[in-house]
């Protein structure tokens, strides 16, 4: 049944190890050990991924060019699935909270007047990898770095025009999206498609 079905991705959502833990000699831990039994998955040997989710931003230029949702599109078309979504005005304060760590560098400043010049899209994305896997889609800080194919490279030219940002880290990302959203604005939803996207 519907419930069922439900419970049961509950359930191997909550027993997912904490990392990739697939069979071949590259998801071992760089000592050359294999990770700890922690689920009936790896005696199984069948690959489970870590999910996750990533705080992610259409910055001001690119909401400005209309580039929004071509953006999310892409986001949305490799897999990842929205759990908050919305249009706001950064303010001084978000913007300093979440650019703490560019604090005292020489383009801070410059920074946050971009950031808070026009409105931002916001969103939370969950997926496998999440983390990693968006900051690929998103490409190199430098527009002129990032590989063809990229969000910043097929849009960008300019590192202070580079119209997207995504968590770095599993910490950043647990930082940010609380700088973003209320726990009540995200929203936790099964989506039907996931047995086409997740193995
Ligand atoms: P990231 O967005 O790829 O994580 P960070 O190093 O965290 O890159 O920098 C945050 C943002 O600050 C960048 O996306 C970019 O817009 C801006 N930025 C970083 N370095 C420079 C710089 O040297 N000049 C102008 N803007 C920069
Ligand atoms: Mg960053």
């Amino acid at each position: 049944s519907e419930t069922a079905h439900h419970e049961f991705e509950r359930a191997r959502w909550r027993q997912a190890p904490r990392r990739s833990t697939c069979g071949s000699p590259a998801s071992r831990f760089r000592d050359g050990n294999r990770p700890p039994l922690r689920s009936r998955h790896i005696f199984l040997e069948l690959p489970t991924l870590e999910r996750e989710r990533t705080l992610f931003l259409v910055k001001p230029d690119a909401v400005q060019r209309g580039l929004a949702g071509e953006i999310i599109k892409r986001l949305e078309s490799r897999g990842l699935k929205l759990v908050g979504l919305k249009l706001m005005q950064v303010t001084r304060p978000i913007a300093e909270k979440h650019y703490a760590e560019h604090k005292g560098k020489p383009f801070f400043e410059g920074l946050v007047q971009f950031i808070t010049s026009a409105p931002v899209v916001a969103a939370v994305l969950e997926g496998t990898n999440a983390i990693e896997i968006v900051r690929a889609t998103n490409g190199l800080t430098n527009p002129l770095k990032a590989a063809p194919g990229t969000i910043r490279a097929d849009f960008g030219l300019e590192m202070g025009r580079n119209l997207v940002h995504a968590s770095d880290s599993p910490t950043s990302a647990a930082r940010e999206i609380k700088i973003f959203f209320k726990p009540s604005e995200l929203v936790d939803w099964t989506r039907d498609s996931d047995r086409w996207i997740y193995e």
